[in-house]
């Protein structure tokens, strides 16, 4: 009798053992870094996909959480160490996106806002943060007007960071207009910059732009690149955006798509005309639900909706923000990231 209590107790034991650390496991993979000191490349490592799912190098589905810069032609000066240390250890950021527009003031017209990427990802390479070097297609629309610089960037980005982990790459933001299809344009200029860039680095992920500002992940799902490692860009603005796109984005899922959003705003499309908390949360219940990892649109002072900061405030790039200098969206942002406010 005795043996049998024994017996049941013990049970009893390995399964509040197991629960706890399998929740401690949960908890951890939301933080930067984690009770030990340990950072999030430290502890997930080379990151790969199979099927739809991001997976740590030990197999542990993964979602990342964090923030994407501004344009870096206008907000070079938060991508600096400082400022990512602070957006690690204060907001509890794991990755970090720099943006480099094309047109509009960006790479081709000033081609040494390079080096601030590169100040990007020597940052995240001394933080053991996660980034993506985002060639922000946008208003060029076509991602094959300038796929000759394209394919030199990434060349010269995966000979110089291929070997680190913590490199992801977005070779086009969002490619977007009736003729940009994904058979015709997209598909083809993607597979070249993959090609490129496998040359040089065998492993780290690869994010690739769907059409319609990368919304038809669907479109994607029915004609997926060959290759290992690749995943495909989903954009959402929660007042412009809703239950219609997170069908579409379901069903490539269903296909086994892997999707990671990699610029995503309170705000609408337009980057202003309000924050939209209870609509925002909606949409981080689904990636929570599918372990789709998310980056937030954007560190700007610029004093539209979607931006982080307050109008004007940290001209210099110091980091330290104090409440007042956060705007709406940039509190809400940074309890979400804290997991102050919980997502279901
Ligand atoms: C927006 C900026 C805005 C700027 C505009 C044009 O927030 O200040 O005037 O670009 O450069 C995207 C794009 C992203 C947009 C953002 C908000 O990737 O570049 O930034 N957005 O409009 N896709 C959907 C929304």
């Amino acid at each position: 009798m005795k043996k049998r209590l024994f017996h049941a107790l013990f049970v009893i034991l390995l399964a509040v053992v197991g629960f706890s650390l399998l929740s401690c496991q949960g908890d951890d993979r939301l933080l930067s870094v984690d009770k030990q000191g340990r950072t999030a490349v430290e502890r997930f490592g080379q990151l790969r996909v199979e099927g739809p799912r991001l997976l740590t190098a030990d197999g542990r589905p993964l979602q990342l959480r964090g923030i994407s810069s501004y344009g870096l032609q206008y907000a070079a000066k938060y991508a600096n160490e400082g400022v990512l240390r602070w957006l690690r250890d204060d907001w509890n950021m794991q990755i970090w996106r720099a943006a480099m527009y094309l047109s509009e003031g960006g790479y081709i017209t000033q081609p040494s806002q390079k080096e601030r990427v590169v100040d990007s990802v020597e940052a995240a390479l001394n933080l053991g943060l996660y980034v993506i070097i985002d060639w922000h297609v946008h208003l060029d629309r076509n991602p094959q007007m300038y796929q000759k610089y394209a394919l030199d960037f990434f060349s010269e980005m995966a000979q110089r960071y291929g070997s680190y982990p913590n490199v992801l790459y977005e070779i086009c933001n969002e490619p977007n207009g009736k003729d940009v299809t994904w058979n015709g344009v997209i598909k083809p200029y993607a597979e070249a910059v993959i090609a490129e860039i496998r040359k040089y680095d065998p492993d780290n992920i690869i994010i690739v732009g769907t059409p319609t500002w990368s919304q038809d992940v669907d479109i994607a799902a029915r004609d997926p690149i060959q290759g290992t490692n690749i995943m495909y860009t989903l954009h959402f603005y929660a007042g412009t955006h809703g239950q219609e796109l997170r069908d579409k984005a379901e069903k490539a899922i269903e296909k086994g798509l892997a999707l990671f959003v990699t610029e995503c705003g309170t705000s609408k499309a337009t980057g202003g005309g309000g924050v939209f908390e209870d609509k925002f949360m909606e949409w981080l219940t689904f990636l929570k639900k599918h372990q789709i990892s998310w980056v937030n649109w954007s560190l700007t002072n610029k004093g539209e909706d979607s931006g982080l900061l307050v109008m004007n405030a940290d001209r210099e790039g110091k980091g330290h923000w104090t409440d007042d200098q956060l705007s709406q969206s940039g509190k809400f942002i940074r309890k979400i990231l804290r997991n102050e406010i919980k997502v279901k």
